[in-house]
Parts: structure tokens; C-alpha cells; sequence
């Protein structure tokens, strides 16, 4: 078995414990990708000191240059995309199609960052004084610590390490256990396209541990989060407490709402994908179903017939639709949501149970479910479950649909389907989420554009597109006066 290693330094080395964890394939839990650094605060002083030296390079290192290295990664990724998949879907089990996607979302990632190295704009603004120039310029801002999650690999730690890089910041890196051989491959690309070593780091091991560590270390100043929102609470008090910039991204409990007029073939391809793509754990997965009266029935009728066919397996075998859950716990909380609809009165339509056919013994696997009956304000459509549980809730009209729709703590993305533009129109403007898709599924964000939630989602950052530079780089202001006397601003020209 192949034992990895922290990136520390400009080196891969051993965790200072010298302790170690098994990262196992959730398809079948015999498989084991490899032993993984358990590592403590230790490794991550050593880290936030070694970033620093990193920092005092790369900071100094041209936008463009900058640029070139991130455009280099892009390539490096596109050429390793096959075997990347493949190592992701054996690590975190979701089908090869879309570990692939995922990949393609780094790349997607790297490119925009490449040549945002050569814009990187500030402001030229005038003065109110004569012979005096303002402008602004992005500045990097030292140290970053990212905390990424599993369901996303590669992409969600692309999101945040290329701008990050771009704006010259150094990075410490710290992987979501159960995908930890996807952030190491990360890592030798961005070596291999010519990073200074010191500039990344990778720390592996536990949330308690070795994300505690740096969210609460003084020396780095810049926190960006993937979790859940409970963490995610603890970890705005911890960088509260010490001023930190943070970007938050956490949950989610996106719905899909289906109106009398949709075109209903259309809005089954969108809620298949929304709800059981990635087994469900995507914080943009459709967990809610919200359907217009009129067409509740049929569309339900046709909605049971194809999750009964989605064929679950190994995401490495042609065919599979449906990979396993990440791990047991993650199952077994999946697993007492069919006891908390049963006790709420929704009806299970399909699903419900632990999926253990031949080749599924030795996986995380469980039915796609369907749950009819849901009410709003229920714990099923309530509480983010992050598994292939689909609650359908049925409404009067799309005003009720509305209401259903932001009648949640969180707001990330949520889909109208409908033929009514005017409708549309009004649900871009009064669905309380970060993200509406109109005619499209709740998932499907594109690398080049802002990615967030409001609410409880997050706190009022977004990752992606050009607004994530922003967090990235710090806005500083510079004046010249070139007068040759004193002026005095707000009182010499008034
Ligand atoms: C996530 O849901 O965890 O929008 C991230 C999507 C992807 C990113 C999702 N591009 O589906």
C-alpha cells in the first residue's frame, strides 16, 4: 500500500506524529487508495513558516508571470484528465463522466486565472485636487488557508488556490480526508508547472486537528471554507475573533420547481441529474421538488419510473448512473431521514433503503428516494440531508411555489421550469438564492461566473468569475501630488 506525504517546506515529508490514515475506495471499502499524514499543529507551523518564504517571492513575481504558471497547470491538468478522473472516482466514488467534469472545471479554472494575470485591474479615478493622481491596484495579501470538502476534489480547491495564486498569495492546502490523493496530484501539477515550492503547502489530515490549527493561526490572515453550516459557524467565530478575511460556502437545500406549463420531459432530465447526480452530495443537488397541482401526479409518476432505473455501481464501470455515499456515517445520516418523513406523514415513493445488490456489498450505497407529501416547513424540507433523498412538495400556484422556495434558512441555487417568460423573470428576481436557473437543473454552475449563496449558504462572498479576486487581493490606494504645495483635501477647493 502506497503511504503519502504532506507537502511541507518544498518537500514531501512524514507528518511530525508520524501517524497515519486510511483513505478507502466508498465503492467498495476493502479497496484501500493509500495511508494518508495524520498530521497536527505541528506540521501546520511548519507550513504557515514556510508560506511566508513563498510569499516574499511569489508576491514580487508579475501578474503575468503569475499568469504563466496557472496556464501551465491548466495544460498539465487537461493532459492528466483521464487518469485524474479515475483516481477521483475511486476515491470518492461518483461516476467517471463527472470526476472528468470536475476536472474540467480545474482546467476551466486555471485558464480564467491565467489571464486574469493580465488584467487584474484597478481604478484610475480623478481628483478633486489639481496636478493629483488616485488610483487603486490589487494587492496580495499573504498567507491563505482552504479548507476543501469531498465531493468536488479537484474543482473546489482549484476555485480557490488559482485566484488565490493569481493575486500572489501563498497557499496552504487542507484536503477533505476522504479525498486527500487528489489534492497531492494537485499539487505535483502545480510543482510541475513551475510554482516555487514554498508557495504551496499541503497539510493532510483531520478538521479538528489541522483546520482548527489554521483558522485559529495568527499568521494566516486569509481563510476560505467548504463545509457544512455548522462548521462553518465555528469557523467564522474562531476567524471573527481574530479578524480574519473568510469566504464561507456551506449548505444547501435547493429546489426545482415545476409549473403547470413546463415542458415536463425537459424538467424530469433536469431533476434526474439535480438530485442524484454525485449520490445527491453536491451543496447545489435539487433535494426539493416543488410541482404545480396541475401536473403533480404525472410528473411524480414519470419522476418514479426513471429513479427506479438509475443503475448504481462503481463510478469506474460503464453504465453506473449512481455512485456510492462517501462513508458509512454519511449513510446512516442519510438513512434516518426515511424515519423522520415516515414519522412527518410524506409518502416514500421509491427508495428508502440500503442499495446491497451484487457488487454493492462492500460500498456506501443507498436507493435514490423519493418522498411525496412533503410540507413546508418539515424537517424533510427543512434540513439539508446532502444524499439522494428527493422531497416533492406539491403547490397551488408559482406564488406558493415562491413561498416554499425561500422559506429555508439557506440560499444557494434553485430552477424554474416554466414557458412563461414574464414568471421567469419574476423568479430571477424574487427566489432568495445566490443562483436561479431557468430551464436548467440547480446544479451546472460554469467556472466564469460568480458561485455563492445567500442566507445561511454563505456570508456574501462568492467564489468564481472575477469576484473572487477580490477576496483574494486587498485594494490599496495611492495618491500622488504632483503640485508642489500642500493641498488639502475637502478643504482647499471649496
Ligand atoms: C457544489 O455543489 O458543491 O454547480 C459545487 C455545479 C458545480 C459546482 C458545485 N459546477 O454543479
Amino acid at each position: 500500500m502506497t503511504t503519502f506525504r504532506n507537502f511541507i517546506a518544498g518537500e514531501w515529508v512524514a507528518p511530525s506524529t508520524g501517524e497515519y490514515f486510511d483513505n478507502v475506495n466508498p465503492a467498495d471499502a476493502r479497496d484501500v487508495v493509500g495511508r494518508f499524514p495524520k498530521s497536527t499543529r505541528a506540521d501546520v507551523d511548519r507550513a504557515v513558516e514556510s508560506a511566508w518564504r513563498g510569499f516574499a517571492v511569489w508576491s514580487r513575481t508579475p501578474a503575468p508571470a503569475r499568469g504563466d504558471v496557472l496556464r501551465r497547470v491548466g495544460d498539465l491538468l487537461a493532459a492528466r484528465k483521464e487518469e485524474l478522473a479515475a483516481l477521483m472516482t475511486r476515491e470518492m466514488g461518483k461516476p467517471l463522466q463527472e470526476t472528468r467534469g470536475d476536472v474540467q472545471e480545474g482546467i476551466d479554472t486555471a485558464y480564467y486565472a491565467a489571464t486574469e494575470g493580465r488584467r487584474l485591474f484597478g481604478h484610475v479615478v480623478p481628483s478633486e485636487l489639481r496636478n493629483k493622481w488616485a488610483m487603486t491596484y490589487r494587492r496580495p495579501i499573504g498567507v491563505c488557508g482552504l479548507i476543501t470538502p469531498f465531493n468536488f476534489p479537484l474543482a473546489i480547491p482549484t476555485w480557490k488556490a488559482f485566484p488565490a495564486l493569481l493575486c500572489g498569495n501563498a497557499v496552504i492546502l487542507k484536503p477533505a480526508e476522504d479525498v486527500p490523493h487528489t489534492a497531492t496530484v494537485l499539487v505535483e501539477v502545480l510543482l510541475e508547472a513551475g510554482l516555487p515550492p514554498e508557495v504551496i503547502q499541503l497539510v493532510h489530515g483531520m478538521g479538528e486537528t489541522v483546520g482548527a490549527a489554521l483558522v485559529e493561526h495568527p499568521r494566516v490572515p486569509v481563510v476560505s471554507f467548504t463545509g457544512s453550516t455548522e462548521t462553518g459557524s465555528i469557523v467564522g467565530q474562531e476567524c471573527g475573533r481574530r479578524h480574519k478575511r473568510l469566504s464561507l460556502e456551506m449548505g444547501g437545500k435547493n429546489a426545482q420547481i415545476v409549473l403547470d406549463d413546463a415542458d415536463l420531459d425537459l424538467a424530469l432530465e433536469g431533476v434526474l441529474w439535480g438530485a442524484f447526480g454525485t449520490t445527491g452530495q453536491r451543496c447545489t443537488a435539487t433535494s426539493r421538488l416543488i410541482v404545480q397541482a396541475g401536473v403533480h401526479d404525472r410528473f411524480v409518476a414519470m419522476l418514479e419510473a426513471r429513479a427506479k432505473a438509475l443503475r448504481l455501481g462503481d463510478g469506474r464501470q460503464a453504465g453506473t448512473d449512481v455512485g456510492p455515499l462517501i462513508h458509512a456515517a454519511s449513510r446512516e445520516k442519510v438513512e434516518s431521514y426515511v424515519g423522520v418523513g415516515a414519522e412527518q406523514g410524506a409518502e416514500l415513493v421509491t427508495g428508502g433503503r440500503r442499495a446491497e445488490g451484487a457488487g454493492l456489498e462492500h460500498g456506501f450505497f443507498f436507493e435514490p428516494t423519493i418522498f411525496t407529501g412533503v410540507t413546508g416547513g418539515s424537517r424533510l424540507d427543512q434540513e439539508e440531508i446532502f444524499g439522494p433523498v428527493l422531497s416533492v412538495i406539491r403547490v397551488a400556484d408559482a406564488d406558493e411555489a415562491f413561498r416554499v422556495n425561500n422559506g429555508v434558512k439557506y440560499g444557494l441555487s434553485s430552477s424554474l421550469y416554466t414557458r412563461d417568460l414574464n414568471v421567469a423573470f419574476r423568479a430571477m428576481q424574487e427566489l432568495d438564492n445566490g443562483i436561479t436557473y431557468v430551464n436548467a437543473p440547480t446544479i451546472g454552475a460554469e467556472a466564469h461566473l460568480p458561485f455563492g449563496g445567500v442566507k445561511e449558504t454563505g456570508n456574501g462572498h462568492r467564489e468564481g468569475g472575477w469576484e473572487v479576486y477580490e477576496f483574494y487581493s486587498e485594494t490599496k490606494v495611492c495618491y500622488v501630488d504632483y503640485s508642489g504645495t500642500l493641498q488639502r483635501a475637502q478643504i482647499d477647493n471649496y
